[in-house]
Order: C-alpha cells, then structure tokens, then sequence
C-alpha cells in the first residue's frame, strides 16, 4: 500500500537554490525512497517563468515518487497542508542597502509565511529557513506563525557545519565522515563560531589530530566564516548546489535519531540554554530523537576564546532583532 504524498513546500523554488533543491526533493532524497511527495513552489510574479520551465524539466525527470507540482504566487496556497516548509526565497542585499533595511524588507516576506504557515499547514509541519539573513527571518515568521510550537522553527547553520568539517578533515589528512562532533555556535553569517575544541577526528579530540592551535583560531576560524564570500568570488554567484545539499543533510538529520554521542547543528530558538537570551534563533548542536523530537546539547565548556566567540555572535543576533522588533508579533 504506498503512503500517501507529504506536501513540501519550496519558496524561492525559481532561484540558484531552488533549482538545485527541487529534482532532489522529488527524486526522495529528502523524506526517503518510499514517500510520495507534492511540491508546492512559490515565487513571485518576474520568476514565474522560469519556473514553469523547471517544472517541465521535473515532468521530464519522470520521478516515480512526485505525485504533483503545485507552482503558486499565493503564500495560502503555497503552505495548503505543508509538512515540510523550505524557505529558500529571500529579498538579496543590493548595493548600498543598510543592513537594518535588509533585515526589515525580509521581515515583510517571512512574517506573512509564517501567518499563512500556522493558517494553511498540516498539524505536524517544520520549517526550516535559508534565506538571508537566515536566523531572524526565522524569527520572524516563527512569531507570525501564531500556535505552531516554536520548535518546530530551523535556520540553517547546517553549510558552515559541512564546511568546517571538510576543512578539519583537509587538515588533518583524514576522511571526512571521521570528523564528528562539530558545532556551529550563534548566527550564520561570519560572526558564526565554528566550534573545533569539542570536535573529534577518527573519535579523538581534533586538537589532538591538529595540534596548530594557531590555524584552529586563525584560518580555520576565518575559513569557515568567509567562504560563502570567497565562492562568490570564485563563481560569480553564491554556493547553490552546497546550500541546497546542506538543506537535504539538515531536514534528515532532523527526521533520523543522531548517531549516540554525535551532534548536528541547526539554530534553534533559544530557551535560555548556555546563557543565550531566550527567543533568539540561535545555532547550537543538536541531538535529534528520530521521531519528530530534539534537543540542544547541554554541559559543553567553553574557555574564554570560545565565550568571546559567542558573545559577539549573540549580540549580532541582538542587534538584528531589535533591528525588527516592529515587525514581532507580541
Ligand atoms: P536567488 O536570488 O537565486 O533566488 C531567490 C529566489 O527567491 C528568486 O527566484 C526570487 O524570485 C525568489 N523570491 C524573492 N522574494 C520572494 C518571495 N517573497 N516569495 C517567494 N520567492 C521569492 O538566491 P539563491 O542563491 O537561491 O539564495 C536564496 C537565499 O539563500 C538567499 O537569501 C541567500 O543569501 C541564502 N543562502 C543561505 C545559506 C545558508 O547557509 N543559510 C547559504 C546559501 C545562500 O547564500
């Protein structure tokens, strides 16, 4: 007897991300090689386009497990019965735009999501935001989203995780599936803190493997920080494919129980855990449970770099807050 379809919803479905997400979603990669799925792609009117060009190619694909596509300018009808809500699409920073005005013409996107969210999706829906910046947009449309549990609310730090690790495995001359435990720790941006002092490589702490506390703290730290910069630089566009696989690497962490003593790294909404002030969308590791439940990992020291590390990372998410308090529901 085949399940019946999950409805995930992609917004921004016409973008770099979007394009590269969509053909994995629909082929089972994100919800697994049994589960039908329907997409339902929103974009706005300009992209509308292009997106019924991909949706010919994804017709084209003949994907066994894609019960039907849904393209839509409609935020209800984007979110009709969604489990799975993917929030790629964002407003880009142009030049000479403020942060703070950023911050407040995302705001304007991801509060009505969220409204149409807790309005239009299946009872048992997770949202997980990409879009920039990625941890208060999620705040954002966490608090529009009135009675969905704000556990229920991801942002992504899940691409400066798969970064980090492949730069401790580059270093030290080891696969990358030996490096576990890595931790991304505040806002993703390049405030965020990659954390290698609790990391282990081949199950041994990774400064033992790397004993260069000065590349830990210098290029490690910058690596990781400014490499959505440097791929720009590279390519002329920003990381699509490595957004879009960190994005289906994120949500299956999520749905599968953590190995034990492993952690994933998913910015969560802070209940006050390691001092963070409560409400912040803030990264931490995660162990998830398997069976729709998490938790963030407690206990874990911090040395006196580290606390420097995340103070700064938290009074970014701050600032950004207060930057669109107006638009919080109370
Ligand atoms: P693109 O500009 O290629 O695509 C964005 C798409 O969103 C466009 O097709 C646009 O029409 C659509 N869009 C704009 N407003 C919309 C709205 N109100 N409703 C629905 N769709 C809307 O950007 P792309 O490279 O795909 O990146 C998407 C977002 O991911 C950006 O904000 C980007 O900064 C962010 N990223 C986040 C990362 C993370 O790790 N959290 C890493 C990759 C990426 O930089």
């Amino acid at each position: 007897m085949p399940k019946p379809p999950v409805h995930v919803t992609i917004t921004g479905a016409a973008g770099q991300i979007g394009y590269q997400l969509v053909f994995r979603v629909a082929s089972g990669q994100l919800l697994g090689p049994d589960q039908p799925v329907v997409l339902r792609l929103l974009e706005i009117e300009p992209a509308m386009k292009a997106l019924n060009g991909t949706v010919m190619e994804l017709v084209d694909c003949a994907f066994p497990l894609l019960a039907d596509v849904v393209t839509t300018t409609d935020v209800n009808t984007a979110f009709d019965d969604c489990s799975w809500a993917l929030l790629v699409g964002a407003f880009p920073r142009k030049q000479g735009m403020e942060r703070k005005d950023l911050l407040q013409t995302n705001g304007k996107i991801f509060g009505p999501q969220g409204k149409a969210i807790a309005e239009r999706g299946h009872k048992e829906i997770r949202v997980c935001v990409v879009g920039n910046p990625a941890n208060t947009n999620c705040l954002i449309a966490r608090s529009a989203a009135k009675g969905v549990p704000p556990e229920r609310f991801f942002a992504m730090t899940r691409l400066d995780d798969n970064r980090a690790k492949a730069q401790l495995a580059l270093k030290a001359g080891m696969p990358v599936k030996d490096v576990t435990n890595l931790a991304i720790w505040g806002n993703h941006s390049a405030t965020q803190f990659p954390d290698a002092w609790h990391a282990k490589i081949g199950g041994k702490p990774a400064t033992e493997v790397i004993e260069d506390e000065a590349w830990l703290k210098g290029e490690f730290l910058a690596t990781v920080q400014q490499r959505g910069a440097k791929v720009i630089e590279a390519r002329g566009a920003s990381s699509a494919g490595s957004a879009a696989n960190a994005l289906i690497d994120m949500v299956n962490s999520l749905r599968h129980p953590t190995p034990a003593g492993d952690w994933v790294s998913v910015a969560t909404c802070s209940r006050g855990e390691y001092g963070i002030p409560e409400g912040l969308q803030f990264g931490f590791p995660v162990q998830a449970d398997g069976k729709g439940g998490w938790k963030v990992v407690e206990g874990l020291k911090h040395d006196a770099f580290a606390q420097e590390k995340i103070a700064v990372t938290t009074k970014e998410l701050e600032e950004e807050r207060d930057a669109i308090k107006s638009l919080l529901g109370s």
